[in-house]
Formats: C-alpha cells, sequence, structure tokens
C-alpha cells in the first residue's frame, strides 16, 4: 500500500479534480478516502470521518450494503453491457423502469436513461423542445430556472443552473435560458420586512413576471429543484410552490422537478415534488437511484410528455452509450428494494427527519448561528456575524471555509455553501448517530466562534 505522500503525489501529478485550483490542491495534497462503512469513512491515515454529506448527496442507504455489490456484480457476470439503440433491450432496464413507475408520483409511466444528473437534464432541454415542436408551437424554446439554482456541469446543466461562476467559463448560458431570483428568504425576504408567507408568494411571482416579460407563447417550461441543494439547502416558503404551480398550470408550461438530491427518499417522501405538494411534467433524478455505487441518472417522463413523443413524436434523436446500463440498473434495482424493505422513507418522514429538525432547533440557538432550516435529512445552518441584527460576516472571509476546517479536524463532513454549514446524511442515519454528529457540529461551532473572535472579526 503506498503512502499518503506517495498517493498525494501521483494525484497531483496526473488528476485533474473537479471544480477545483489545481495549483492550489497540489500545494495542499489531496485528503485520500481508502473505505467506508454505515455513515462512516476513513482515510489513508486511519482517521474515522463522520460523513454527513452521504458522498455527494447520494449514498441514501448507507455504505457496505451487500445487496448492492451482489446485484453489480452477478449483473457484470451475466451480461456487462449491451445498449439500447438498436430495438433492444435488457432485463435489468426493462425491471427498473417497471419499479420506477411504481415508486414514482401518479402519472409517471415511462422514463429515458441518462449516465447522471448532468446527462438527465440536458436530455430535459432536448426533450422539452421537442414536446412544444410536436404540439405546433416550436417557438416555445426559453426554459426559465433559477438563480443559485444546481442542475449540473454540462453545457445545458450549467446553464439551467444559476451558478454565475459557472457561467463565466465557457460562454454561458446556453440560447433559450434564463433565470429568476432564487426563494431564499434570508437574503431577499427578510431585508425587505416580508414575513416568510408573504416573501414566497412574492418569489413566486417572479416567474409570472419572466413569462410575461419573454411573451407566454414563448415559454416552454420551468425547472426548479423542491429543495435547492447545492445552492446552501435553502428551504423555501411554505407558499411557494403552490403559487409556482397556479403559475406553471395558467400559463400552459411544463414544471420540471429536478430531484437529484431531493429524489429516493431524501425529503421524506419518494419525491421532493410530494414534500412539496407540485405536479411536476418531468422528474430528473440521479444519485440516490443507485446510493451513487454506481452511475445512473434519468428522466421521469410524465404522461403529457411521454404522450406527445410515443403518438407523434416519430423517432427521438437523443441518447447516450450508458443510457439504461445494465450493471447500473441492476444496481438501481437492489438499492430501491432495500430503502422498501429498511423502510427509509417512513424513516426519514416519521422519524429521522422530525429528531434533525429539534436538533438543528436546538443548534440555531448557537451564537454564530443565524438561521437553521432542515427538510427530511438535509438541513443547513447558516453563520452570522451578529445574532441579534442577522448582520452576515463579509464574504471574503469565507467563514463558511473557516467552519469547515474544524469540522474536517474534527472527523466530520460538513459542507459550506458560502456561509451556510449543510448536510445529508444517510438515510439509514440513527438517533443516536444524529446525537453523535451534532455533538460534533456544536463542538465545530464553538472552535469556529472562538476562532473568529481571535481573529476580530466578532465580538
Ligand atoms: N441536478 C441537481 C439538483 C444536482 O444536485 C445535478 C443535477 C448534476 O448531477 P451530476 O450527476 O451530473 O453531478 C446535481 C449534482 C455540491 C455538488 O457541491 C452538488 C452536485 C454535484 C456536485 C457537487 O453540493 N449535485
Amino acid at each position: 500500500m503506498r503512502t499518503t505522500a506517495e498517493w498525494q503525489a501521483a494525484d497531483a501529478a496526473h488528476f485533474l479534480h473537479p471544480f477545483t485550483d489545481f495549483q492550489a490542491l497540489a500545494k495542499k495534497g489531496s485528503r485520500i478516502v481508502t473505505r467506508a462503512e454505515n455513515i462512516y469513512l476513513w482515510d489513508s491515515e486511519g482517521h474515522k470521518i463522520l460523513d454527513a454529506m452521504s458522498g455527494l448527496w447520494c449514498v441514501n442507504v448507507g455504505y457496505g450494503q451487500e445487496a448492492l455489490v451482489d446485484a453489480a456484480t452477478r449483473q457484470l457476470r451475466e451480461l456487462p453491457f449491451y445498449n439500447s439503440f438498436f430495438q433492444t433491450t435488457t432485463p435489468p432496464a426493462v425491471e427498473l423502469a417497471e419499479l420506477l413507475a411504481e415508486v414514482m408520483p401518479p402519472g409517471f409511466q415511462h422514463v429515458f436513461y441518462a449516465g447522471s444528473g448532468s446527462e438527465g437534464n440536458d436530455t430535459v432541454v432536448r426533450m422539452v423542445r421537442r414536446y412544444w415542436d410536436l404540439q405546433g408551437q416550436p417557438e416555445r424554446q426559453v426554459i426559465i430556472s433559477r438563480w443559485n439554482g444546481y442542475h449540473g456541469s454540462t453545457m445545458a446543466g450549467a446553464s439551467l443552473g444559476g451558478m454565475k461562476y459557472m457561467h463565466a467559463q465557457g460562454g454561458l448560458p446556453i440560447p433559450g435560458i434564463t433565470h429568476i431570483e432564487q426563494p431564499y428568504w434570508w437574503l431577499h425576504g427578510r431585508p425587505a420586512g416580508l414575513s416568510r408567507a408573504e416573501f414566497g408568494l412574492q418569489a413566486a411571482r417572479w416567474l409570472e413576471a419572466k413569462i410575461l416579460e419573454v411573451g407566454p407563447d414563448k415559454v416552454a417550461a420551468f425547472i426548479a429543484e423542491p429543495i435547492q441543494g447545492a445552492g446552501g439547502v435553502i428551504v423555501p416558503p411554505e407558499t411557494y410552490w403552490p403559487e409556482i404551480q397556479r403559475i406553471c398550470d395558467q400559463y400552459g408550461i411544463l414544471l420540471v422537478s429536478d430531484e437529484v438530491i431531493c429524489g429516493f427518499g431524501r425529503t421524506g417522501n419518494w419525491f421532493g415534488c410530494q414534500t412539496v405538494g407540485s405536479r411536476p411534467d418531468l422528474i430528473t433524478f440521479a444519485k440516490g437511484v443507485t446510493s451513487g455505487y454506481i452511475p445512473l441518472g434519468g428522466v421521469m417522463v410524465g404522461e403529457r410528455v411521454a404522450k406527445a413523443l410515443i403518438e407523434q413524436g416519430g423517432e427521438f434523436e437523443h441518447g447516450y452509450t450508458y443510457s439504461g446500463h445494465p450493471v447500473a440498473c441492476a444496481v438501481a434495482l437492489a438499492n430501491i428494494r432495500l430503502i422498501r424493505e429498511l423502510k427509509l422513507v417512513e424513516h426519514v418522514r416519521d422519524d429521522l427527519g422530525p429528531y434533525l429538525a429539534e436538533q438543528f432547533a436546538q443548534l440555531g440557538e448557537h451564537p454564530l448561528v443565524g438561521e437553521a432550516q432542515t427538510c427530511g435529512a438535509m438541513g443547513a445552518l447558516l453563520l452570522v456575524k451578529n445574532k441579534a441584527t442577522g448582520e452576515a460576516f463579509p464574504g471574503e472571509l469565507e467563514v463558511g471555509m473557516v467552519c469547515r476546517g474544524h469540522c474536517f479536524g474534527n472527523g466530520l463532513i460538513m459542507r459550506a455553501v458560502g456561509d451556510r454549514m449543510i448536510i445529508a446524511p444517510p438515510l439509514v442515519m440513527t438517533r443516536a448517530q444524529v446525537d453523535e454528529m451534532v455533538a460534533l457540529i456544536r463542538r465545530c461551532l464553538d472552535l469556529t466562534l472562538a476562532d473568529v473572535r481571535s481573529r476580530g472579526w466578532a465580538a
């Protein structure tokens, strides 16, 4: 076995990591994660780490689930690959399509497979525009999405996403994609003196204003995450989604629910749209569909779009080599069956979610925390300079990164999105493990507070 330093040297010499300053990482050296079990990781130095991010929002059933390993190895022996292009199919791809239709909200009977969430959203763009072509309204091209939404890193995914720093590299967004502001009450509603409920309606009506600005006959779809994930676990006010649904219905535009993070139990229902009460036409999924054990993504296609594509569409000129990959589908089957067997959706809804909400409400009392939010098995703590006034730390101080450093140092993986410290632990997490995680978070908040005080950043 190589030493940590040897792994780091080889890593720096050859591996360009995603979303990374290559030179800075080469200087610092990567953390080498070598194995995992349940909700824990171990690094090459033997440190045990509580993974409160489920890998990258994906390991819903936790690490080390033999049923998934068995499904993969069995399928690798039986039929490691065959395509689904030329009028062929494979048993795992068919069985998974059937099972997805069972667990999806009513009205979803068809799936288009991709290899990732980004690819799924590329499919969404193609499919939405094709749908309107088939309706005889080819001028309906524009897709509306939100600033600080995340929809992936391909050309279409990054364009749909509202990360300006991504748009700045590569000439994005691609044509026909436009953004509205996000339903982030703390940032946009609170300073304006609006209640959460008032702000939720206002934020939804930004969609209506944008539709009217673009021209209702030119708008194809609205895409959004039920709860923003990578944007910082931003839970919208309860008034937001019903109003979004009303607007989509009124103007006849398609609603796309990007459930790459919210899908497969994360919010305490099978899908986030069930938690927020929306009725999407298309659902993008990835991550939790296989608990990240192997890549798979795709789009569930609701009745309205499926009918047009099937009955009027002729050939749909789109697909990927790995659409319906038999090994990925076999793992997804085992994963979804395990989610059912372990009753993980119910566990999040009735036990883990409520308990986490209680614990986060207590963390919300910490002097450094301005706002604590959870939804099912995801949560965020906003770090503020002044708890009484809600004054933020100046962005350049990167206080979230300071806190994240303390988390790493104390065996906890928590993500920093600006000053929001976020978690999305494996859904198998027990109450005792929540206690363990919350004690670690509290310790890291205390260390961060001491740190920012000693730097003179806060009183
Ligand atoms: N949609 C959503 C809602 C996502 O969260 C994607 C699409 C793209 O999926 P792929 O499989 O192409 O990565 C995602 C991915 C982060 C982080 O830092 C989040 C994601 C990916 C990478 C980093 O929180 N989400």
